[in-house]
């Protein structure tokens, strides 16, 4: 079966992972991560990105997060995912498992709900330190990763993962599909100190870091999971709308329950471009 690769939305940009592999991608999209393959200049890279990134993280990342970073346990070289799923299984009981890049929705969902983190194995090459459109293994890794080993979270992603299959199942996908980018990829948390990061999309951005916690440009709203579901996002430019949580049971609250009544409301609701205004917004001051 051929096993098509995938890219975020609408993108014509053919994808950088290699997804055949001489037949080494499962029809669940996972292959054994090429540890073997990593050049010294792929350690290097991850090396300056881990090193330039967790300097940046004190007054920007919210608490869990560094408190749980030093779990990876790499912060030198690209780590084998297998000695870290040692320490999360015991942890929390999610594993990660390699990935050529992108996979498609319904596999995506299926890997979460078993408590399976898809990491794409490949890295960005030097002169994209910056910034890069697609995920790679820093970016899995250093901004997905580390929550993982906070039971809550953790809860909430599994059952992200079981809420994804109904989803796609009622044809709600493009729905649900904002919610994690709002939430799990740039996803803001308010502390008692101020806003943090808690998004890996942002956490692992150095630009994105300071924009999304620091910047007045983008407008910052209360998470209300309507709005957000309706909400439209850029997948190459940083966001121009951020959603706060107080707390991370707060999203486990939100995706526990069956999301099908969500959808029937969904229907009703216009679409809202990422940045525009909204009557009932709860905006979130600097
Ligand atoms: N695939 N490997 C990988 N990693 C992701 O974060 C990912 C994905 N496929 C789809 C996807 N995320 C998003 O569209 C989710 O909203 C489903
Ligand atoms: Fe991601």
């Amino acid at each position: 079966m051929a096993i098509e690769p995938v890219v975020y939305g609408g993108s014509t940009r053919p994808p950088r992972g290699d997804y055949s592999r001489d037949g080494q991608v499962g029809a669940d999209y996972t292959c054994p991560q090429n540890h073997a393959a990593y050049t010294p200049a792929d350690h290097d890279t991850y090396r300056r990105l881990y090193e330039r990134q967790s300097k940046l993280l004190p007054g920007l990342a919210c608490d869990e997060f560094i408190a749980a970073l030093p779990l990876l346990g790499a912060s030198t070289h690209i780590p084998r995912f297998d000695d870290i799923n040692e320490r999360l299984a015991k942890a929390t009981g999610w594993r990660l498992v390699a990935v050529p890049g992108l996979i498609p929705e319904v596999p995506f969902f299926t890997l979460l709900a078993k408590r399976q983190f898809p990491v794409t194995d490949w890295i960005r090459r030097p002169e994209e330190l910056d910034y890069i459109v697609e995920p790679d293994v820093f970016h899995d890794l250093f901004g997905h990763v580390p929550l993982l080993f906070d039971e809550v979270f953790a809860d909430h992603m599994q059952a992200y993962g079981a809420g994804g299959l109904k989803a796609h199942g009622l044809g709600a996908c493009e729905q649900l599909a904002r919610l994690y980018w709002y939430t799990i990829e740039f996803g803001l948390k308010r502390q008692s100190d101020g806003l943090r990061a808690y998004g890996a999309g942002i956490l692992s951005s150095a630009g994105e870091l300071m924009h999304a916690v620091n910047s007045a440009e983008p407008q910052r709203m209360a998470l209300d999971v309507l709005r957000c579901m309706s909400t439209t996002y850029n997948i190459d430019s940083y966001q121009q709308s951020y959603f706060v949580i107080d707390s991370f049971e707060q999203l486990f609250d939100i995706t526990a329950p069956d999301f099908s009544p969500l959808y029937a409301q969904l229907k009703d609701m216009k679409v809202i471009e990422s940045g525009a205004r909204h009557p009932e917004d709860i905006l979130i001051p600097l």
